[in-house]
């Protein structure tokens, strides 16, 4: 990479094998279902998962967008952590082409809503409200330290769900990070949802694309929303091929991701003016804050890393930033970070 890019894992580039896969990839129409590596990437989704069938998408926010508008449809409502990615980040897709109505619930510092406050956000049968139809979760949590929430939590929100006839989706872009420092088989964690979006970019560095999983019907209406929100992507093996591999691969790999996380982290909180709770860091997300007492404030620290170091860091709230960990990014290139934050800080 020309930038050493902590931005975020969307930014990391296939490997070399999926590229050689890409170059290869037998094609067909996949409008008309043609196509073999995206009828393979599908397969082998659903297998991977326990699901019963699966659909490629072009993103994760296409992927929940779906997702929410066969759950739930016009007037309908979607209870959601609100930090949540659906609801903060997807340009209110969910209620301006979907016409679902946000019903956002507070969340904790892992992104968990309580469980109450879902039972108190469930409509009472009354013309005056939407009908909820629909709860949402996340895991791992982008906004909330990366938090690979345990299954607990999954149970608690299905029970919610069964009693109260609603269907349960999970935004998994991010979903084997949560499994693999959790130290679950993926398919543990889907027992507990309807469906859920998965990333092939991202921590499993396929260019683009996601799956979405659930059952036969699901996916069945799933495909038609596709088509009508023009994800209907012809020759997307050339793109599957590269999805086959992050998701058999790929998602098997990130621990390393984790300990580099780790090892991020343990730096940090040795370096004058930071803030950072090494406990906090499970998966290949690193939040941390700079005291107002540092010499150089925030939007500072991001340029001169930028400028002088060649690296580039996301910013997260007041004083705070996020850096994330993926396949391009190893020790040494940690390493290098918090060798620059160190100089950046102790300068008078
Ligand atoms: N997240 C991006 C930004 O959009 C904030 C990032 O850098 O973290 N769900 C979750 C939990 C996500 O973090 C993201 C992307 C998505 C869905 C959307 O995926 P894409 O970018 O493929 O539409």
């Amino acid at each position: 990479m020309n930038k050493i890019d902590f931005r975020s894992d969307t930014v990391s580039w296939p490997t070399p094998e999926m590229r050689e896969a890409m170059a290869t990839a037998a094609v067909g129409d996949d409008v008309y279902g043609d196509d073999p590596t995206v009828n393979e990437l599908e397969a082998l989704a659903a297998e991977m998962t326990g699901k019963e069938a699966a659909l490629f998408v072009s993103s994760g926010t296409q992927g929940n967008l779906i997702s929410m508008m066969v759950h739930a449809g016009r007037g309908h409502e979607a209870i959601i952590g609100e930090d949540a990615h659906v609801f903060k980040y997807e340009a209110g897709g969910m209620a301006v082409l979907g016409s679902v109505v946000p019903k956002p619930v507070p969340t904790d510092d892992m992104g968990r809503m309580d469980i109450a406050a879902v039972r108190g956000a469930i409509r009472p049968d009354d013309p005056h409200f939407p009908q909820s139809r629909l709860i949402c979760a996340e895991n791992s949590s982008g906004g909330n330290y990366g938090a690979a929430i345990p299954l607990d939590y999954l149970a608690d929100l299905r029970d919610v769900a069964d009693e109260f006839g609603l269907r349960f989706h999970l935004d998994g872009a991010r979903v084997f990070n949560a499994t693999t420092a959790l130290g679950i088989d993926v398919s543990e964690m889907m027992a507990y949802v309807d469906s859920a979006s998965i990333c092939l970019s991202k921590g499993l560095c396929a260019p683009v694309g996601s799956v979405i999983v659930g059952d036969e019907e699901f996916i069945y209406h799933g495909r038609r929303l596709r088509k009508m929100l023009g994800g209907g992507m012809r020759q997307a093996g050339m793109i599957a091929a590269a999805g086959i591999i992050a998701l058999r691969d790929m998602s098997q790999r990130l621990q390393v991701d984790h300990d580099n996380a780790q090892r991020m982290a343990q730096g940090l909180a040795e370096i004058p003016y930071v803030s950072i709770d090494p406990h906090k860091v499970q998966t290949n997300m690193v939040f941390f804050t700079v005291s107002d007492e540092a010499p150089l404030s925030t939007a500072e620290i991001t340029e001169r890393l930028r400028d002088e170091y060649n690296i580039l860091i996301g910013g997260y709230r007041m004083n705070g930033f996020r850096a994330v960990i993926h396949y391009w990014i190893t020790a040494k290139e940690v390493d290098q970070l918090l060798n620059a934050l160190r100089e950046l800080l102790s300068e008078k």
